[in-house]
This record gives structure tokens, sequence and C-alpha cells, in this order.
């Protein structure tokens, strides 16, 4: 196996922190990682592939030069020198966006050698996944997903179709190029012929297998090794819960366990292993994809959070729909994922704004619904009752304590953890590392 890293100083370990999107992505889990990170040893994603987006703006290097990075498929710790990245065996590998994401974060001064591993039993995602994402989404019509044509989808099918290829069967040439020429005939005659290079690309990936080598491990022996040498782990989840395969707003979902049960199943660790669950929420609601929306904004005030936030997809460019807070969801996603802590995201974004609304039932023919529906048809009609609190004025970026805020400021903050029955101990105020308010 490849080197560990040396447990930090003040070591507690033992035990998995995880960090989870708590709404339906994109909530600032990057940022957070990146900010405990500096204390981990390890920083592992367990679920997703490179659909995920994830930005950190950091100051780096010798001369402490800001720098943005965006992490898609490498873990987000990486942009601290001394935490190791690890790819648990239920994310989704696309080889060449690994090593193109690498060779970026080496050209922006980070260096990852020796410290960037990769479970044996993760599976692959190949071009002719991407393609057929694409190919699926324009059969789907008006009724499309709205993914991120990354292959995500299709690979996971393979997996669960258990046909898929895996990490470790680069490593057996024969087997690899008949099991990948069958992959790719089943989707020809799916999908009808479309232009694909099958033996050039079998050729490619021997080439891949060499490099890769020195990052593979066995998955679960690394995992467990840093668990029981009481290094700090820390779980970066992918995506979020209202996009998991069985809780999410199905089918308009991505195709991984992006909830809890995910980091077990992913990392192959029992729920013991875990101790803090950090769920990541942003003060407002965004989605980027197609599906019902029930807090959605479609006015002058969706528009001021999605240019004020900044709000476009981190792998895709996408604009994304912007809307109130809804608490009848992380309502439902505290149940799901039992977070023991929130990190409150994005606060500075409602700065200026009169008044603020929040979600806190939703009803339908009258009547209260008991739990966040299952049927996208009911979520579709749902009337929304919101609770209205009073906006604050001033320009929240500078503040690095809770006391700072403006009173109405933490009047949100406090009806939230109220609602929630759970702790928010970090503010983000900023995209920056240090603007990030930790409530001790
Ligand atoms: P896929 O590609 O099959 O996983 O898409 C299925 C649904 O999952 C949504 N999805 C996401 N939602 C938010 N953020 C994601 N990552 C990128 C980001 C997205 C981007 O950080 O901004 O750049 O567009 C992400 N990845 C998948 C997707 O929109 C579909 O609704
Ligand atoms: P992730 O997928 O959950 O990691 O989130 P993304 O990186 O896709 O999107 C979050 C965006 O918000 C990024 O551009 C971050 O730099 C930015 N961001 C994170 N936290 C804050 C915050 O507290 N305030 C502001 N204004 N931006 C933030
Ligand atoms: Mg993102």
């Amino acid at each position: 196996m490849a080197a560990m890293p040396k447990p930090s100083e003040s070591s507690e370990g033992g035990k998995a922190t995880v960090l989870l999107g708590a709404q339906w992505g994109d909530e600032g889990k990057g940022k957070l990682a990146d900010v405990l990170s500096g204390q981990m040893d390890v920083c592992a994603r367990c679920a997703g592939g490179n659909n995920a987006g994830h930005t950190i703006v950091a100051h780096v290097g010798p001369d402490k030069v800001k720098t943005k990075f965006d992490f898609h498929l490498l873990p987000s710790g990486l942009v601290n020198p001394r935490c190791a990245g690890f790819i648990g065996s239920g994310v989704v590998v696309h080889i060449p966006s690994f090593f193109a994401e690498l060779d970026t974060l080496e050209k922006k001064g980070l260096n990852c050698e020796g410290r960037l591993f990769l479970s044996d039993r993760a599976h692959l995602v190949f071009d002719f996944h991407q393609v057929v994402d694409g190919l699926k989404e324009v059969e789907l019509g008006g009724s499309s997903i709205g993914t991120t044509k990354k292959g995500i989808g299709p690979a996971y099918s393979s997996k669960a179709s258990r046909s898929g290829l895996r990490v470790h069967h680069l490593y057996d040439p024969d087997l690899f190029a008949t099991k990948f020429r069958k992959l790719v005939e089943g989707r020809f005659k799916r999908y009808g012929h479309f232009e694909y290079d099958t033996e050039g690309e079998i050729a490619r990936y021997k080439a891949f297998a060499e490099r890769l080598r020195p990052h593979i491990v066995d998955g679960v022996s690394f995992i467990h090794a840093a668990l029981a040498n009481k290094r700090r782990v820390l779980v970066e989840g992918a995506n979020a819960l209202m996009l998991d395969i069985d809780f999410g707003t199905y089918p308009f979902v991505t195709s991984s366990s992006t909830s809890i049960g995910g980091v077990c199943t992913g990392l192959g660790i029992p729920p013991t292993a875990i101790g803090d669950v950090i769920g990541v929420m942003k003060a407002y609601t965004t989605r980027v994809g197609m599906g019902p929306f029930p807090t959605e904004l479609l006015d002058d005030i969706g528009n001021h959070l999605q240019e004020v936030g900044a709000e476009y997809g981190t792998t895709t460019g996408r604009r994304r729909r912007c809307g109130w807070l809804d608490l009848v969801m992380m309502k439902y996603s505290c149940l799901i994922n039992g977070y023991t802590s929130l990190n409150l995201t994005k606060l500075d974004v409602l700065d200026g704004l009169k008044e603020l609304k929040i979600a806190t039932a939703y009803f339908k023919d009258g009547k209260e619904l008991p739990s966040f529906p299952a049927d996208l048809e009911v979520l579709a009609q749902v009337e929304v009752q919101y609770k209205t609190l009073p906006g604050w004025e001033q320009d929240i970026t500078g503040a690095t304590t809770y006391e700072e805020l403006p009173e109405n400021c933490r009047a949100y903050v406090e009806f939230i953890e109220g609602f929630l029955g759970v702790k928010i101990e970090w503010i983000g105020v900023g995209p920056a590392r240090e603007s990030m308010i930790h409530r001790a």
C-alpha cells in the first residue's frame, strides 16, 4: 500500500467526521472541507464522480497567493498540503478527468505526490458512458433530468447491472478488453451505433493503468488502517440529500447514495466508525437541473440571489435556480442524515433584502402534509406556508464573530436552529477560507 500521512499532533482520530450537502447541492461543502482539512490527515470521497463541483478560495504557497480551486472528482482536502486524498469504492471514476484535475492542481502549485489514493473497487466511467448520458437526455426530451452529462447515471447503471469495470480490472488487460468490448456493444444495441473508437480506448486505458498504479490501494484496508491508526478522517459528501437516489426528488436525482448511508457503503466502514455529521446548508435554496422546487423565485429576488450569490454550476456553468430557504425539506434532510451540527453558508448573499421568507409547512387541498412527499406530482402542487422575518441592511462579509452579526441576522439564524433543533456551528459570510464564523 502507498504510504499514509503521519497523524497530526492533536490527533484524536478513530472516527470519521462526515460533511454532507443538506439541500440540492452547491451549499459550499468544498469550503468547509477546506477549513476542516487543515486539521485532518485524510479527506475521502465516498460517492458520485466528476459531476460534483466544489469551489475553494484559499491563499496557498510560500507567497500566500489567493487562488481559486474547482474540485470535481478529487477530494477538496488536497488543498491542504499535509492532508491525503482518498477516492473510495462508491465513487465512479473517469480516469482522463482524474489526471486532468490532478495536472491542474499541480499547475496551481499543489504538490499531490504520494498523497492521492484510489480504491481498487471503484467503478470506471468511460467516454461512451458520457455519450450515452447525452443520448438518454435527448430521448427523455421535455422530461429530461438536466444531468451534467459526465456519464454518472450510465456508469452506475453498468455497476448495478453487474457489467461494469472496476479499477482492478485495468490490471488484467485481456479480461478488461473483453468486458469493455461487450459493454460498448451493449450500448450500440440500445442506442444505435455512435462514433466510438473501441480499440483505441482499450489501448489508451493500458497506458492509463501504468500511470495510475502508484495511486491504487485496497480501499477497505486503507480506510480501516487510517481509522485504526487514529488518523483524522474527513468524509466529503458530493451532491446532496435531495439528489440521493433513494431519498431525493426521484427521478430528478443523481445515481448514487449521497446521504449518510452512502458513507458506509461507499467506503466500507460501519456506522460505528462515524463521529460528527455536519450538514452544509445554504441560507436560501438553489437547484441546478430539472424537477419541482416549491420555494423557487422566478422574480427579481430570485435574480438577486442568483447574481449576488454567483449561482452558476461549478462543473457545467449552468445558471442555478434560486428560491427561499425551505425548512420542510431541511427537516426531512435532518431526519435522514442525523446531523450533529450545521454549517449555514452564503448568509452574506441575503444582505440588503428588506424581508426574508422561510418555508415552514406544505399544504395540499387545504391540509398540511405530514412530511416531505415522495410523489413529485404532489410536490409540484403544494402551497407553501412561509414565516416572514425582517432583513438587515449591513454588509456582513467582514464579520468574524457571531456577536458582530446584526440582530435581525442572528434572529434568522436562531429561527432556523430552533425549527430544526440542530446547532448551527459554522456560518459562511463570504467565499474565502477566512469568511467563516465558528460558534464554539
Ligand atoms: P448527474 O450528472 O447524473 O449527477 O445529474 C443528475 C442530477 O444531479 C444534479 N447534479 C448537481 N446538482 C448540483 N451541483 C452539482 N455539481 C455541479 C456544481 C453542477 C453543475 O457544483 O455546480 O456544474 O452544473 C451536481 N451534479 C449533479 C444535476 O443537476 C441533475 O439534476
Ligand atoms: P459545493 O458543491 O457544495 O462545494 O458548492 P459549490 O462550490 O458548487 O458552490 C458554492 C459557491 O459558493 C462557491 O463558488 C463558493 O466559493 C461560494 N461560497 C461558499 N461559501 C460561501 C459563503 O459563505 N458566501 C459566499 N458569498 N459564497 C460562498
Ligand atoms: Mg457544487
